[in-house]
């Protein structure tokens, strides 16, 4: 296994002052325990914020440094003013609410973005200055977007993978952010993204779509010539610790106390960070409801809430505090008794024990948050069942809905559908709630934090880094062959190989610079040049058609050797075709604003580059569906370009032209292709053994050579000319 590099906002340890001294102590959290294992046993580092220690003394600072240095952590120290507009400011007043579709708690304005920026930097530094070729890096969390990103300009053959713990949220929230752009490059340095729901992925997926342009996203896009792999990985807990906890004398004494004194009342449970995310006032509301509306629960349950301390220093949440305690004040004052109250709140946090036992002890799980990215709670309560009872009320809105579909779902916005579901839960047979229960427990306890792991690092090994260096190398290789060769013969795609793409097709003509490179090319000594393209005769002829070139319009259909010569069709092509897709085409056009279509002798194109990405990227596979479903057997190809959906006769393709040209050529002659789409593979393919086939482009591509893009492929050619 390879060395782990994790890289989080928050070391998994709590710094402890006291008269003697000072200790690090390891936190139990879910990830620390899940982590533990591979990182000690890859003799790896954690590098992250060890919590605030400005008030040790010097000597205290000495002995946290050698303890986190026992521990294989590296501190990473934060400034008062770094903790307040990084961690509290951007992170937890933007990233936090806008992740959970809560807009109109983001301020207005943008301020701590620079300190954001900067602080993902520190620790994209620090993980530099650690790295050790080889070490995988797992980047974790919202407070470090930018961190693939900046590591891998760094490191560009590093392994590195990032887990998004939070949900990712639809494209159109998470464009409202003017940093959208920067934080989702960001994360594409990573080699793999890992979110805990499908939902999550699609999302992110979209954004991609809608604000970069990438065109085809399923579980992998293409990026800057690597692969970046994207995949849903729900996160799990340690079930196995859950379930023997609750099974130690001790705990079960205290489960046997908890019942004791509710007797003749049910026990619901609520266990949560005091964050407003958590869905915690509505619940209380739904308790409220039921008691209102059904006499017959009044003194006959007790929701037992305990809301640990967070975040207490940023406003939102001191206000949320005040709202829950306001709330649990006037129900209890509603509908409590001389003996007991219906709402018992715990503003604290609880030692693993403790909640083990209250796990065990409660009839009533009430899991509402009103968005979650996971929420382990939920899977916390499943474990600590072996008992195979107690009924679990879960939101539809956490990630943990997707798997635990045992769980009674609510709509944690639905106050009285809550009430109902409690009553429901509080009424349910033995029976049903065994079945459930039992389900429930086998999904938590095979899916556990340890698989979490496993699956997110394996996923990770096997995902392709980037190439050692493909591109410099590629061209260094291809450039010494060509200048070896006795003859040479360039086939020269032009959109996107010569040229970078423009709006509309009609732009794209050549620049002065390209022209005068091209004639030089066609001085050169023992050198033919050809441009092979899908572009129409009449393009060709009126961009370049006065230098001395082989041109080839319409993916070869048609060739013209040399100025003033005639062009040539290749045989037996039917065009008879066109006036049936031409409308097909037109009504696609009509749908949208900024499509349009173009026709060419045997082929015709529906191009959507100028239409807003996602609908156009929709519309392109709908219509692609549509031909290939009308004209399944017909003498049609349905070809996807970039931007492009090409409908062109079957056995039309750029590889016809090589034949064509190595007719009558020097023996010697070396004949080579560059080109940066898939129909530029069909003229790679055709090529003879000795032939050099360039990929200009980051895709999946035959070419034994590859550049950068136009830019790239004009210096290569600039250097055949030195
Ligand atoms: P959180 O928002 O913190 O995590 P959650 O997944 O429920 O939410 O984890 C909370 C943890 O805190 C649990 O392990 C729980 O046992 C513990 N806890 C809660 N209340 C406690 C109390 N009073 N005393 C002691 N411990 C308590 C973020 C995301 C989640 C995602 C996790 C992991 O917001 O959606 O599931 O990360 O990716």
């Amino acid at each position: 296994m390879s060395r782990l590099l994790l890289v989080s906002n928050r070391l998994p340890v709590t710094v402890k002052a006291d008269k003697d001294g000072v200790s690090v102590v390891r936190s139990a959290g879910g990830l620390a325990t899940g982590l533990s294992g591979p990182h000690e046993n890859s003799g790896g580092l954690w590098i992250g914020w060890p919590g605030d220690v400005s008030r040790l003394t010097q000597a205290q600072r000495t002995s946290v440094e050698e303890q986190l240095t026992q521990q294989r952590c590296v501190p990473l120290y934060l400034s008062a003013s770094e903790v307040s507009r990084f961690y509290e400011g951007y992170s937890n007043q933007v990233l936090w609410p806008l992740c959970h579709y809560l807009l109109e708690r983001v301020p207005r304005q943008d301020r701590d973005w620079d300190i954001y920026r900067k602080v993902n930097e520190r620790f994209a530094d620090l993980t530099v200055q650690h790295y050790q070729p080889g070490d995988t890096i797992w980047v974790h969390d919202y407070q470090l977007m930018l961190v693939p990103a900046l590591l891998r300009a760094r490191l560009p053959q590093a392994r590195i993978g990032f887990f998004h713990h939070i949900p990712f949220p639809s494209s159109e929230i998470f464009r409202t952010l003017p940093h959208r752009l920067e934080l989702v490059r960001g994360l594409l340095g990573a080699d793999l993204i890992g979110f805990h729901t499908n939902s999550y992925v699609r999302h992110f997926a979209s954004t991609l779509v809608q604000l970069c342009g990438i065109e085809k996203v399923g579980d992998r896009i293409e990026q800057d010539g690597r692969q970046v792999r994207l995949g849903a990985f729900p996160m799990g807990i340690d079930a196995e610790s859950f379930e023997s906890q609750v099974q130690e004398p001790a705990v079960l004494e205290e489960v046997r106390m908890h019942r004791e004194k509710s007797a003749g009342q049910r026990l619901v449970l609520g266990v949560d960070r005091l964050d407003y995310t958590k869905g915690i006032p509505r619940r209380l509301l739904a308790v409220q409801r039921l008691l209102e509306r059904e006499p017959a629960w009044r003194g006959k349950l007790r929701l037992v809430q305990v809301a640990v301390p967070s975040r207490s220093t940023v406003a939102d949440y001191a206000a949320y505090r005040e709202r829950v305690d306001e709330l649990v004040g006037r129900i209890n004052s509603l509908y409590g008794s001389v003996h007991s109250v219906p709402i018992h709140y715990l503003y604290r946090s609880l030692n693993a024990r403790q909640l083990a036992a209250l796990y065990r002890a409660a009839d009533v799980m009430f899991v509402t948050p009103i968005r979650d990215g996971m929420n382990l709670v939920a899977k916390e309560f499943c474990a600590a069942r072996p008992d195979d009872d107690g009924v679990l009320v879960l939101s539809e809105f956490a990630g943990a809905a997707d798997e635990l579909t045992d769980a009674v779902l609510v709509n944690p916005y639905d106050v009285d559908g809550m009430a109902d579901a409690l009553e429901a839960a509080l009424e349910m047979p033995e029976e049903e709630r065994r079945t459930r229960m039992r389900a429930l427990r086998v999904r938590v306890k095979e899916y556990d934090v340890h698989w979490w792991v496993r699956s997110f690092l394996d996923t990770l090994q096997d995902t392709p880094t980037a190439p050692p260096r493909v591109e410099a190398r590629g061209a260094e290789d291809a450039l010494a062959l060509m200048r070896e060769a006795p003859a040479l013969h360039l086939l020269l795609d032009y959109d996107g190989t010569l040229v970078p793409f423009t709006a509309r097709p009609e732009q794209a003509s050549p620049d002065g610079e390209l022209l005068e490179l091209l004639k030089r090319l066609t001085e050169r000594p023992h050198t033919r040049v050809s441009i092979v393209s899908g572009r129409s005769r009449e393009v060709l002829e009126a961009w370049v058609g006065a230098l001395p070139m082989g041109l080839h319009a319409e993916h070869g259909l048609w060739s013209r050797p040399a100025p003033g010569e005639p062009w040539k069709m290749l045989e037996d092509v039917p065009t008879d075709w066109k006036h049936l897709v031409r409308p097909i085409l037109d009504a696609f056009a009509a749908r949208v604003p900024g499509a349009l279509v173009e026709e060419k002798h045997a082929s015709l194109a529906w191009h959507y580059r100028q239409v807003e990405p996602v609908l156009g990227t929709k519309l392109a596979r709908e219509l692609r569906m549509h031909l290939g479903e009308v004209f399944a057997h017909g003498p049609l190809e349905v070809l996807p370009g970039d931007k492009v959906v090409e409908v062109r006769a079957r056995g039309v393709n750029k590889g016809r032209v090589v034949g064509r040209v190595m007719e009558g050529q020097a023996p010697g002659t070396r004949v080579v292709a560059i080109g940066d789409d898939r129909t530029d593979e069909d003229l790679f393919a055709a090529l003879p053994p000795d032939g050099i086939a360039i990929h200009a482009g980051g895709k999946e591509s035959r070419a034994g050579y590859r550049v950068k893009g136009p830019a790239e492929v004009r210096q290569l050619l600039a250097a055949l000319l030195k």
